[in-house]
């Protein structure tokens, strides 16, 4: 049972296949004013902040939190490193509020103990465009685990999104919660294998020796579709046109217009890689793919202490086979020292991911929406938003 996820405006399990309940939102809007204007309370040694995440005290205070507390896979042998450029890139999108991203402190000692975060988007949910929050980061510092601490703080952001007239919201999480509107499968292609099985992050494959495994994972040092170059800030307008394009087939997706383009696409160092085919005759912009850098702490290794990997992001292809695009992505991120590139099985994923050498990983993703029922949980295929 789910003591906290039963009282609040999601799915719930009871409710599968219910086919009487409409899709849309569960509860209606109320009046800003009749939105609680306090704080939630917190056990008393505690006391809310709001983080400027600008400042880099305070960028540093929340990175060190999630290094030693954000999630882990399920053995502990891995603990996503987020790193500090990547945490204010992740939340300070266009239009974010400094409000929507809460910590929690020790009252005596000042030492940040708790912390989640939401940020504006708009999500496509079949023909319907809503404003949501995406929340991510939520973290409770390992000795203040099993306290009920969480639902305090997931109040506390819903009261925060509610005062700026919000009132749905989109997460993933690794756990099963009331209800996800679909399970996503994690998938690893490796291009450091000798690293990769040092660390225990994937293992010598039957009948397979360590020099045919690295033979097995290969890939050439340059790309082979003419025209794949780096994205620039001048192609914002014609990548907005090519992604909008091909997320509105799915039945949900983001939807981008080109100031979050520029934001959530034009390359950033360490932060997010972009890519992209000019046409060398006509210079179109025909096909894209893009992936951001979340290294992993490696938990007891003798040997090494981080992970370097690239999870797939947004990817469109008109021209150039999906196949042959990833396969470029592949060659840059294997060129740029990383040792794994990663994938959910969503979009048109499914197309390249065995054919490229991916394997299934022991880990799923749930997708969730906050107070906004679909009838039918979606085929992984049929999503078209990744959340980091
Ligand atoms: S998923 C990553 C979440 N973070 C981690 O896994 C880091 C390591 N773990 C921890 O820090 C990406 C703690 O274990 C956490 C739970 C803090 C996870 N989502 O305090 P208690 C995101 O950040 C429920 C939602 O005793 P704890 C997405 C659990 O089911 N709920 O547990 C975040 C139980 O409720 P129940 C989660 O272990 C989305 C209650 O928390 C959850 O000390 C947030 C237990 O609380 C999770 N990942 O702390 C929702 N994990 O009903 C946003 C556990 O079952 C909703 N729980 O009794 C939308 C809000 C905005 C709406 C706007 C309109
Ligand atoms: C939301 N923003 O479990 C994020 N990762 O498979 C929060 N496994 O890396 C939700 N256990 O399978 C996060 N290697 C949920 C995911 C949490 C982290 C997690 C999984 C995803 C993962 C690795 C390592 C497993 C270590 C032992 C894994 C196998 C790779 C192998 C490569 C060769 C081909 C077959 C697969």
């Amino acid at each position: 049972t789910h003591k906290f996820w039963e009282t609040q405006p999601v799915g719930q399990f009871k409710d599968i296949g219910n086919t009487s309940l409409a899709e849309g939102p569960i509860e209606q809007p109320t009046p800003l004013s009749e939105v609680k204007q306090e704080p939630y309370n917190l056990p008393n040694l505690y006391e809310w902040i709001t983080c400027d995440i600008d400042s880099e005290e305070m960028c540093m205070e929340v990175y060190k939190l999630l290094t030693n507390n954000y999630v882990e896979d399920d053995e502990n042998m891995f603990r996503f490193n987020y790193s500090k450029e990547f945490l204010r890139w992740a939340l300070r999108p266009p239009g974010y509020f400094k409000s929507w991203h809460i910590g929690v402190r020790v009252k005596s000692s000042k030492k940040l103990v708790a912390f989640i975060t939401g940020v504006p988007a708009r999500i496509r949910v079949r023909d319907d465009i809503v404003t949501m929050a995406e929340i991510n980061f939520l973290c409770v510092h390992k000795k203040l685990r099993s306290k009920r601490l969480a639902p305090v703080m997931i109040k506390e952001v819903t009261r925060r999104v509610h005062l700026e007239n919000i009132w749905q919201a989109a997460y993933t999480a690794g756990v099963v919660l009331p209800t996800p509107i679909s399970t996503c499968q994690y998938w690893h292609r490796s291009l450091n294998p000798k690293k990769l099985i040092d660390v225990g992050f994937s293992r010598l494959g039957a009948r397979m020796t360590m020099s045919r495994t690295i033979k097995l994972y290969k890939l050439p040092d340059s790309t082979v579709t003419p025209g794949f170059r780096q994205m620039e800030l001048h192609d914002v307008p014609a990548v907005t046109r090519l992604l909008r394009n091909y997320l509105s087939q799915f039945a949900v997706a983001v939807d981008l217009d080109e100031n979050d383009v520029e934001h959530w696409l034009l390359p950033t160092e360490n932060v997010v890689d972009s890519y992209l085919v000019e046409s060398p005759e006509t210079h179109e912009i025909t096909d894209f793919c893009s992936f951001y850098t979340l290294p992993s702490t490696v938990l007891g290794n003798q040997n090494y202490s981080t992970l370097k990997a690239a999870y797939s992001y947004y990817n469109v292809s008109t021209k150039t086979p999906l196949l042959q695009l990833m396969n470029d992505a592949l060659i840059v991120a294997k060129r740029k020292d990383y040792d794994v590139f990663n994938a959910l099985d969503v979009m048109q994923n499914e197309t390249f991911l065995k054919e490229l050498k991916f394997g299934p990983g022991d880990g799923k993703l749930h997708y969730y929406l906050y107070n906004y029922r679909l009838r039918n949980p979606l085929k992984p295929a049929e999503l078209g938003l990744v959340l980091l």
